[in-house]
């Protein structure tokens, strides 16, 4: 091994390659150099190699790539850069191709000189690629020839051989993920979209072609191409939302071999959503070109304000919370020798580039507001808003919350209390709707449970702020009801109940509410959460009567298995219910003795016993007594208790749920109305 890499530095020159290492690390522990071999290792595979073409793309040469998912599993990923060089080197004879694509390069790009910045130094090169497929193709124009070379595990099947001529340049990466390692092998075609779209947009006039051609696939072709880069990711990322200025602003500019760009508009909500990057990789983290935005951002905004009188004398400066508001950005730097720190590596060290950040950004700003003074005092016009609005939620904040404001004041009148003192063993039933509510007031055992009937949605406290959650009623219902205020006032000890339970209904505005809910407690309440306060109801889904026994269902399977122990079809009448309500036999008497059922005929022989199913399909449809019975009774009720185990994990989901794009959440609520019920966050 050692003389091997001898050998290497001899032919290259430490200046071009500085450590070479073979393939086997990379087979023995793919997850060091891929992360994964699930999913997202696969999807790595093409990360890697689009990252290397898009790195001849950011060097000047390459201006279209193309990715196609072919049938048998292959990926093909086309460039037209310079082709990797294929010269063969005497004293080795490997070609330059060959130490690409079978050589760790721990030292940085293969070449040196070519390149300024790179995208691909997260990346560990195709090297990797080629270790972990089972076969890969490379295909090199280069000085009027085409090149082909095959490996198989990393391995050349022959030498490089010459198969042509041609008039253009370009590499072609064509490779087949091996099954002995991957414990997944199917692409999936939105991340593959999602992920070039935004390569797309933050490397600006490129073009990056995306083919399904895949069997069994619908065959599908996306080209992007951003004249603007990340000022069309602004655009795209405001689409259908109201905007306060029309010009996105916009910088791109170079500073000491490092590139700075950066994107902006404000929309007319509260959430900021700024997403950094080096060389093409997002900083979830942020970093220091993050910390130099921020800063010059909040100082240019007030300079402007000031010098313009916008803000007047009086009035305090802007904080970043306020000129954070509504603001949506884009920070993309690239620079030549990119640090990455942080838990998962996704924050950007490199001091220098807060500075570079700061002086780029703030200057430009600054001209962009003296040239457009119109969206210049849209702007400011939104911050003052937002500074508005900051403190009367801090005086919100601070009369209402005052140590015992909110305990003095009456229970609601909606509340129907419990008799018991004794927190220890009361509950709070949260009910969707008036009617449920009545059926829980009548149903309920009033020693010890208390009903909270909720009506319509509560607000969103994702996007309220505290003095709006304060003037919506039902928050405020919520929270003197339950007696222990509320965020950092939040007091345990006062709680009067110490079983909350969320009771809506089993469909999709039931799992909304109940997101709701869980949301309001995440945010606000965090200590129900964690002291395992919080409980979901589970009210069954249909009732099944024969004769004089009436059961319970909570899912199909149960029905189904009680229609077995009560004598299954052969010899009843079933009655459901279809989707409108209209009762509907599915099988009647009739059929069933003209069946050649044979078990059974001495049942048949007495009066037919028929069981009637109802589906519920809210809680009003059940009265009092069933209401008790199904979902309240302690002693054959079923509750689900919400905890937090991965807050992290939870926050993500909330997040998602709540945020302000609204795509994903539809998806989410639609694919998983029924299991929200059995949420365990
Ligand atoms: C090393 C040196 C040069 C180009 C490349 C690598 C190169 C690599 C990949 C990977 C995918 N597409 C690529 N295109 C180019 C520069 C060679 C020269 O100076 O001509």
């Amino acid at each position: 091994m050692a003389k091997n890499e001898e050998q290497k530095k001899d032919s290259y020159g430490a200046d071009a390659i500085t450590v070479l290492e073979g393939l086997d690390p990379v087979r023995k522990r793919p997850g060091m150099y891929i992360g994964s071999t699930s999913a997202a290792g696969l999807h790595h595979l093409i990360w890697e190699v689009v990252d290397n073409s898009i790195d001849e793309a950011m060097a000047g040469y390459a201006t279209e790539i193309s990715v196609s998912l072919l049938p048998d599993r292959m990926v093909e990923v086309i460039d037209n850069g310079r082709g990797i060089p294929v010269e063969k080197h005497k004293a080795t004879g490997f070609s330059a191709l060959e130490t690409v694509l079978t050589k760790l390069h721990a030292g940085g790009k293969f070449g040196g000189t070519g390149y300024k910045v790179s995208g691909g130094l997260h990346g560990v090169g195709v090297s990797v690629v080629n270790a972990l497929s089972e076969y890969l193709k490379a295909e090199i124009h280069r000085d009027g020839k085409i090149w082909q070379q095959e490996y198989s595990v990393g391995k050349p099947k022959s030498d490089i051989k010459s198969v042509g001529k041609t008039d253009h340049t370009g590499t072609t990466i064509t490779f087949k993920a091996d099954s002995s390692i991957f414990t997944e092998l199917e692409f999936n075609w939105g991340k593959i979209l999602d992920r070039l779209r935004q390569q797309s947009y933050l490397t600006k006039g490129i073009t990056i072609n995306v083919l399904d051609k895949r069997e069994g696939h619908r065959e599908k072709h996306y080209r992007f191409h951003f004249e603007g880069g990340i000022k069309s990711y602004i655009k795209s990322l405001h689409r259908g939302k109201t905007v306060k200025n029309e010009t996105v602003f916009y910088v791109d500019k170079e500073i000491n071999n490092s590139r700075v760009e950066v994107a902006l508009q404000y929309n007319d909500e509260y959430n900021e959503n700024v997403l950094s990057f080096a060389n093409n990789i997002h900083n979830p983290e942020g970093g220091t070109h993050l910390v130099g935005f921020r800063s010059a951002l909040t100082r240019t905004l007030n300079n402007y304000g000031r010098s313009k009188n916008i803000l007047k004398e009086k009035q305090e400066n802007l904080s970043g919370e306020d000129v954070r508001e509504g603001l949506t950005a884009i920070i993309s730097v690239k620079l030549a020798d990119p640090q990455f720190e942080g838990q998962t590596k996704g924050k950007l060290g490199n001091a220098e580039m807060k500075g570079y950040v700061e002086q780029i950004f703030g200057d430009a700003l600054s001209t962009f507001l003296e040239e457009h003074p119109k969206e210049a005092e849209a702007i400011i016009g939104k911050c003052v808003l937002s500074a508005q609005a900051r403190l009367a939620a801090r005086s919100a904040r601070a009369t209402i919350l005052r140590k015992g404001a909110l305990e003095g004041m009456t229970l609601p009148g909606k509340l129907a209390d419990c008799s018991s003192r004794h927190p220890e063993e009361c509950e709070l039933y949260i009910v969707e709707g008036d009617s449920a509510g009545g059926s829980a007031k009548q149903g309920r055992d009033r020693r010890f449970q208390a009903i909270l009937p909720l009506r319509g949605k509560i607000l969103n406290v994702e996007r309220a702020r505290l003095d709006k959650m304060l003037a919506n009623n039902e928050i405020k219902n919520l929270i003197i009801a339950l007696g222990a205020n509320i965020d950092e006032q939040f007091d345990l000890e006062k709680l009067r109940y110490h079983r909350i339970i969320i009771m809506t209904d089993a469909d999709v505005d039931g799992a909304h509410i109940r997101t709701l809910l869980l949301t309001l407690f995440f945010r606000h309440f965090a200590p129900l959460l964690n002291n395992g306060h919080i409980y979901i109801a589970q009210p069954p889904l249909y009732q099944l009567k024969k004769g004089a026994s009436v059961a319970y269902a909570y899912s199909d399977e149960e029905k189904e298995k009680i229609i077995t122990e009560w004598g299954g079809m052969t010899d009843t009448e079933i009655i459901e219910e279809d989707e409108d309500g209209e009762k509907e036999i599915i099988e009647s008497e009739e059929d069933a003795n003209e069946g050649e059922g044979e078990g059974k005929k001495g049942v048949k022989s007495k009066a037919p016993t028929k069981i009637a199913i109802q589906r519920y399909k809210g809680l009003g449809e059940m009265n009092p007594d069933q209401l008790w019975n199904t979902t309240m009774n302690p002693a054959s009720r079923i509750v689900k208790q919400v905890t937090i185990e991965d807050a992290t994990k939870a926050d993500q989901v909330f997040d998602m749920l709540m945020g302000n794009n609204v795509a994903p959440r539809k998806n989410f609520i639609q694919t998983h109305a029924k299991k929200v019920q059995n949420l365990d966050i």
